[in-house]
């Protein structure tokens, strides 16, 4: 079986590296397939086309441009469940939620098409006579995206959509744990009529691919999706071009006293094992008040228990497998430093026998707040739970990361959850929901250590993508000096 290629000026082609790599299922760790291991030398070619195509492609009017994300939107939608499956195979998430991920795309492709009929600037009253002041959008040029695993189509869709209508060309840079999906994509792209030049695809090792995109000088903006390591890699690289991060967190649902607990209940049980907990936004931390700590985690034991981990292509299916093996020993690593620092282990806790990278839902309680498991990112269905002695404690505790991305409470009092809303350190709040399902049209994104205050998604994906340019118009037939010229009402 010959390697799925590159894609560069409108061409598959391979690599000049002459070495491939592998995509896994997780499940069954069967070869999804093989692919070209892409070198700086491909993505030097993949940026002198996307360059080329850009005086071009800019100048195409943004609805016209967005005529195409209205294409792919229809297109992904025919394909839907064919692309689901697929992602499930390659990536593990349950084929409901693979589902969803294609919607998301199909939702972005949708937004960010209507968009290309605003691309709004401001238009204001010069402080002198005659004299226009208005504001456009333009694209930075040549963007490279690099994108995670997780939401192997939809985080594609993010960045993709939003930079096309703004007229930007992209070298695009898939993980390497998801590269069918990310061909699948851009093949659509291709059917909707993308010309050639326009989106080129490299696949490869971050530190060779995407290194060698974040540092070539014509890229002229970075967006990440990925770890915190990761993050800070490529700001030390970047030199002055835009990077937008979106590195992860460490995401708190608070538990008050007052909380309807079924309802809390559901959404623990989505935010924290849903997608295997391989979310960004998943939740990892519970912090509830300790007058129901008992009564909430006898509930949440007893369903938890009953997850049903395995196929993820059958409906009745919760949890699926971990991403690879490396995934698998990191979580079950810090089951080990639980156990260690003390922390109580209610359930799961180690990996399931057989092939794939199935690992229980785990739950532990009476963790302490600057505990490892209760601060760093673990990326798998591992939940910590923190006793809170009241509102205060709770947001003390929900704030004691260095994350900053979701976040959650669960309260029927009005004053505890503005104020949560108001006091919580996160890009994200949720009341009385989970801390995972943000919708297309909204920023996402966040604060602390989870980024560097950029935002994606929403019309702050459009500010993501595109350059202000600050236009005066004079037709006063003079020479007039803002600030210097004293303004005469006669
Ligand atoms: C991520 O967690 O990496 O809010 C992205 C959500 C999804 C996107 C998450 N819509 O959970």
């Amino acid at each position: 079986m010959s390697a799925h290629k590159l894609f560069i000026s409108g061409k598959w082609v391979k690599s000049t590296s002459h070495q491939t790599f592998k995509s896994y299922n997780p499940a069954t760790e069967k070869i999804i397939g093989t692919f070209e291991a892409g070198n700086q030398k491909d993505v030097e070619k993949a940026v002198a086309a996307a360059q080329k195509s850009l005086p071009f492609w800019k100048n195409v009017p943004a609805p016209q441009r967005a005529k195409i994300l209205f294409r792919l939107a229809r297109l992904l939608e025919r394909d839907k469940e064919k692309l689901a499956r697929a992602l499930t195979e390659e990536m593990g998430k349950i084929i409901s939620e693979a589902r969803g991920d294609v919607q998301e795309a199909i939702d972005t492709a949708e937004y960010f098409a209507g968009e290309g009929r605003r691309l709004f600037g401001h238009t204001t009253p010069s402080e002198l006579r005659d004299k226009a002041a208005f504001t456009i959008r333009q694209p930075f040029g040549v963007v490279g995206l690099i994108a995670p695993w997780n939401f192997p189509i939809a985080i594609p869709a993010w960045k993709i959509c939003p930079a096309l209508v703004c007229g930007n060309t992209i070298v695009f840079k898939p993980s390497s744990d998801t590269p069918r999906s990310a061909i699948q994509f851009v093949q659509l792209l291709v059917e909707a009529g993308l010309p050639s030049g326009v989106l080129n695809l490299v696949t490869g090792t971050g530190k060779e691919v995407g290194l060698s995109l974040v540092k070539h000088p014509e890229v002229r903006m970075i967006s990440f999706t990925g770890s915190r390591e990761t993050g800070k890699t490529i700001v030390q690289n970047a030199g002055i071009k835009k990077v937008g991060l979106e590195l992860g967190g460490k995401n708190p649902i608070i538990i008050m006293d007052d909380a309807n607990l079924e309802l809390a209940l559901e959404g623990v049980l989505f935010g924290a094992f849903g997608t295997t907990g391989q979310r960004c936004t998943a939740t990892s931390r519970i912090i509830i008040h300790q007058k129901v700590q008992k009564k909430f985690e006898k509930r949440l034991v007893n369903r938890v228990r009953r997850l049903k981990v395995g196929n993820c292509l059958l409906s009745k299916t919760d949890v699926g497998p971990l991403i690879n093996q490396r995934a698998l020993e990191k979580v079950h690593s810090y089951t080990l430093l639980g156990k260690q620092q003390g922390a109580k282990l209610l359930c799961g806790g180690s990996s399931l026998k057989g092939k794939g990278f199935f690992y229980k839902p785990t739950v532990f309680t009476n963790v302490k707040s600057n505990m490892r498991i209760a601060q760093e990112e673990i990326f798998g269905p591992f939940l910590s739970i923190i006793p809170a002695k009241n509102f205060a404690h709770a947001i003390k505790i929900a704030n004691n990361v260095s994350y900053g991305l979701s976040a959650s409470i669960y309260t029927e009092n009005i004053s505890f959850a503005f104020k949560a809303i108001n006091e919580i350190e996160s890009g994200l709040v949720y009341v009385n929901s989970s801390t995972i399902g943000s919708e297309v049209h909204l920023p996402f994104g966040g604060i602390k250590g989870t980024g560097n205050g950029t935002r994606e998604a929403g019309i702050e994906g459009i500010n993501e993508f595109s350059e202000t340019k600050t236009i005066y118009i004079d037709y006063s037939d003079k020479l007039q000096k803002a600030q210097i010229d004293e303004f005469k009402l006669k």
